[in-house]
């Protein structure tokens, strides 16, 4: 069987990825898409956001890769072949610089770094304390790949961690909740609330007026999922209020975020470009070209996306 994998991620970088898979996976035929190009033969596709008229090229489509965590994308292409299974990306130097951002951002929010910010720029020497860590709570919505990490990493920490999924989990010290009964007992005390779900339909629109005032009153919110999470004009109104003390936002419905977005100038609003974490075109080669020898063995695939849940 022909191992040619046709690079097909609008907006991303081929070369990196080009000089992964000669230097990892030189066993894969590694192909650049161009827009406007005849039928392809390739059995595997590298994906992101597809670039659009590609599906019904691809007529000997075996598995989508998706070069990203969250297929939320992919998904909503109405030309996404339905047959053919959608691999998300799952590796370790994802997970880690996901982890790495959670923790960076949560330590943030817990020293409250912006008020050290507001004494140095007018040069005063202000007394400055903070909880310790297990007496302050840390809420991570989604309990998957990068949710369970993160807490992994916060419980070392020493914070009080507490998590939410779909499903029940039993976590080492993360007192977990799951399924929407369960939400307003999970906010009631989560001071610093992390959103590492998938955007689904259930999901969008989640950090609403609702959800806000379900937290303790002063509360920061990290969002480093989806735009598509966030009732935008929501978290502005409960900032004004008080009600949310201070964000953290990675992700925006719209991406770039339009110089004129009223969140650029929204204090204590902290807004980073997409790049919570990234993945690394070397670990991931390594993973994809592995998957394709076990297609190719007859085992079975991991981290395939339950199309109907949407992740
Ligand atoms: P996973 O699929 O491994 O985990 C998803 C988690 O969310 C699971 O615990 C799942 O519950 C839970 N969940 C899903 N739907 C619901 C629901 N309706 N109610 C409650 N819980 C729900 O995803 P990952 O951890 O790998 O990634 C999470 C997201 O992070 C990605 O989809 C992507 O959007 C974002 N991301 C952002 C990056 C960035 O740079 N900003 C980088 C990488 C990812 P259960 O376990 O019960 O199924
Ligand atoms: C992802 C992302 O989903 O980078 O992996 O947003």
């Amino acid at each position: 069987m022909s191992r040619a994998l046709l690079f097909a991620a609008a907006g991303e970088r081929a070369e990196p990825w080009t000089k992964a898979f000669a230097e990892i996976a030189p066993e894969i035929d590694f192909r650049l898409y161009a827009a406007g190009e005849a039928p392809s033969d390739a059995p595997y596709c590298l994906a992101w956001k597809a670039t659009s008229g590609i599906w019904p090229k691809l007529r000997k489509l075996k598995v989508i890769f998706c070069l990203g965590a969250g297929v939320d994308r992919l998904l909503s292409d109405p030309d996404l072949p339905q047959g053919v299974p959608l691999v998300r990306m799952v590796e370790p130097e994802l997970t880690r610089g996901m982890v790495e951002y959670v923790l960076w951002q949560c330590l943030y929010h817990h020293r409250k770094v912006w008020e050290l910010e507001a004494a140095q720029s007018c040069a005063t020497w202000r007394p400055h304390t903070y909880p310790a860590p297990w007496d302050r709570t840390i809420g991570i919505m989604g309990l998957g790949e990068l949710g369970t990490a993160a807490a992994a990493k916060l419980v070392e920490f020493g914070f009080k961690v507490r998590g939410w999924s779909r499903s029940p989990k039993s976590l080492p010290k993360v007192e977990s909740f799951h399924g929407t009964d369960q939400l307003p007992a999970f906010l009631a005390a989560t001071e610093i609330l992390v959103c590492l779900l998938p955007l689904t339909a259930e999901t969008r629109g989640i950090l609403d007026a609702s959800l806000f005032a379900q937290l303790p009153r002063g509360a920061s919110v990290i969002n480093p999922a989806r735009g598509g999470h966030l009732v935008e004009a929501d978290l502005s109104a409960a900032m004004a209020s008080g009600q949310v003390a201070a964000a953290t936002l990675d992700v925006f419905e719209t991406e770039p975020l339009p110089a004129d977005h009223p969140f650029w100038s929204t204090e204590r609003l902290y807004i980073t470009p997409h790049n919570a974490s990234i993945t690394d075109p070397r670990s991931a080669a390594w993973r994809i070209a592995r998957q394709i020898a076990r297609f190719e063995a007859g085992e079975g695939l991991e981290n395939v996306v339950d199309r109907a849940r949407g992740y």
